[in-house]
């Protein structure tokens, strides 16, 4: 086995960390990644002659495929993802723990052999903006084509730049990873912080198998960003400019398939495009937040494109969506048409021929697309990508919105009264379970600043690191809640959503101008009557009232609950934070 011989500039320490793995592995061939479209063309087409990759119709669907897992390898797997630190304490109770030796060992065994006949794939990648001093290096070893091709798509992938900056010293995550037999009870995502070290087993799909995605750019860069002193969080970065042309920038949280990629690339509707309000993309799912020197909060995107849930996407719910998806685009188990186009629910046109399985379609069968179906896209191809994605120093933050689905309780908008108790209901969120993960749906869980499955390190650490980071800010940005999913009586959402979610929007905007008051709903302000605008919204005073309501008594048991939750994270759970909560009861009951 002939590892690591076909590029001279490959640094040394890289060069033998390949042949390692390639000597456990035993694959039959090494390809050494480029980055270039002739390598996607190439591996595309090989994919395709394999049967692994369908592509789609040439005249609708240009340069795009479909792909279908294994039907047992569909979403992320928490219960199969481990953080494996020297201490138990360090992964904390957030996180499944596993000895590094012990797991170490177990990876050791599965990927034993595992490659045989295949190709070891190495692709290194840059996350950010390459010149950016925030961005950070990573390499994937991987025996699935299909991952290389999305990690091109969503990563930058430029192996001249990563060798050289590893050779001068740079650290780089070290991502191993095989498919295996894509057999769901020999599989598992390792993570070693300490060691900036991913080892995945047994799933080609979304964060099982794209390392750079949740498990660099959150798990691990969540603890590097402690260590550091910034944040990795599973934010969407926006700009928004208002109808004076004033830009703000803003940072949200909210659990996956909650409608991250949706409100990133937010269409106002025409009144407020018509008086000049515009909505960019900086990122859609992952954003890094580092203190600058002016005092302010900082964010770059780490990533270069999307892996977003398909169903639901429409030209209703999303046309910048549309627009980039009919190029280009790697489909994940959507159903398809009779004449090769890609087919979910929530398009108005075409009929589904084949589900994601490939299976001939009827009706009775239910989805044709997988609820958790995905597109993988550049993101220069959203026409609302806005240019400052690619500026090394990012854009500084005006406000934080955290975000989840909750059928009551949570009001359309509220604003924290300070950083802390931004903290507060940050850590205190809780949402709906989606198609994302494994497991039921509808659920509703805690789910803190939406990082319950990518905090690489003890929450309770976590809450303190976000007070530290707030503490150093001279202009910190301000903290809001947002609750999109209010369900009314009959079940159905009280608030529409998507465009019409720059009303609110405004009014963060105009709240972190100091342009409108609000009244003091103790567990955080509202919007007065009248500052949030809604002209031209079918909404009846009483839908606005149950939106913009704080309930005391539900509430109430809501702060119980969160305290409860929160003693799970003792004896590292910041006194502050605790001090808070009994603040916010009293206030409460009084
Ligand atoms: O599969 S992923 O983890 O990449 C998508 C998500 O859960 O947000
Ligand atoms: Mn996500």
């Amino acid at each position: 086995m002939a590892a690591a011989v076909t590029m001279p500039a490959i640094p040394a320490n890289v060069a033998e960390w390949i042949a390692a793995f390639a000597r456990l592995t035993g694959p039959a061939r090494v390809h050494f990644c480029d980055g270039s479209e002739a390598e996607f063309d190439m591996l595309a087409a090989r994919l395709v002659a394999e049967g692994k990759l369908i592509p789609l119709n040439p005249d609708t669907h240009p340069r795009c495929f479909l792909h279908r897992s294994h039907p047992d390898d569909v979403a992320r797997v928490e219960h199969l993802t481990f953080v494996c630190t020297r201490e138990r304490d360090e992964a904390g109770p957030n996180n499944q723990w596993l000895p590094p030796e012990q797991a170490h060992a177990r990876m050791r065994e599965l990927f034993s052999g595992c490659m045989r006949g295949r190709t070891l794939y190495v692709v290194p990648y840059v996350m950010g903006p390459p010149d950016s001093p925030y961005s950070r290096l990573g390499i994937e070893l991987t025996d699935s084509a299909y991952v290389v091709l999305n990690l091109h798509r969503m990563t930058r992938v430029l192996p001249d730049r990563v060798y050289s900056r590893i050779a001068g010293g740079e650290p780089f995550v070290r991502g191993l990873h095989s498919v295996g037999e894509l057999d769901p009870n020999r599989r598992f995502i390792m993570h070693y912080p300490e060691e900036l070290a991913i080892e995945s087993y047994g799933s080609g799909y979304g964060g099982n198998a794209l390392l750079a995605k949740k498990c660099h750019a959150l798990r691990i860069a969540s603890w590097q960003a402690r260590q550091e002193g910034w944040l990795a969080e599973h934010m969407l970065i926006l700009r928004i400019e208002t109808s004076e042309g004033e830009p703000y920038h803003i940072a949200a949280a909210f659990p996956s398939a909650c409608g991250k990629t949706n409100l990133a690339m937010l269409v106002p509707p025409p009144a407020y495009r018509a008086a000049g309000w515009r909505v960019s993309t900086i990122g859609d799912d992952i954003a890094w937040l580092h203190p600058g020197a002016d005092g302010r909060l900082w964010a770059i995107n780490p990533e270069a494109g999307f892996f977003g849930v398909v169903p639901g996407t429409s030209r209703a719910t999303n046309p910048n969506a549309m627009a980039m998806l009919g190029e280009d685009v790697i489909f994940t188990n959507v159903g398809l048409t009779a004449d090769g186009q890609p087919w979910w629910e929530g398009l108005s046109e075409g009929v589904p021929a084949y589900d994601w399985q490939g299976r001939p379609w009827r009706r009775e069968m239910g989805p044709a697309a997988h609820p958790n179906a995905r597109f993988t896209v550049r993101a220069s191809r959203c026409p609302s990508y806005s240019p400052l994605a690619e500026s090394p120093a990012g854009v500084p933050i005006d406000a934080i919105v955290f975000g989840g689905r909750r059928a009551d309780l949570v009001p359309l908008v509220m604003q924290a009264q300070d950083w802390t108790q931004g903290v507060l209901l940050g850590a205190a969120m809780a949402s709906e379970t989606t198609a994302a993960a494994s497991g039921a749906t509808g659920v509703l869980r805690r789910d803190p600043m939406a990082m319950q499955p990518f905090c690489g390190y003890h929450f309770g650490d976590y809450f303190e690191h976000w007070l530290r980071i707030g503490a150093s800010l001279r202009s910190p940005p301000g903290v809001f809640l947002v609750n999109w999913f209010r369900r009314g009586t009959d079940g159905g959402f009280l608030w529409p959503g998507f465009g019409e979610n720059i009303r609110v929007l405004e009014w963060i905007v105009r709240r972190v101008r100091g342009e409108v008051g609000a009244w003091d709903g103790v567990v955080g302000w509202l919007p007065e009557e009248g500052d949030l605008r809604l002209e031209g919204l079918a909404l009846d005073g009483s839908t606005l009232s149950r939106l913009l309501e704080v309930d005391r008594e539900g509430w109430a048991a809501e702060l119980a609950d969160i305290g409860r939750f929160l003693d799970g994270f003792e004896p590292r759970l910041p006194e502050r934070l605790r001090e808070r909560l009994r603040a916010l009861k009293r206030a409460l009951a009084g």
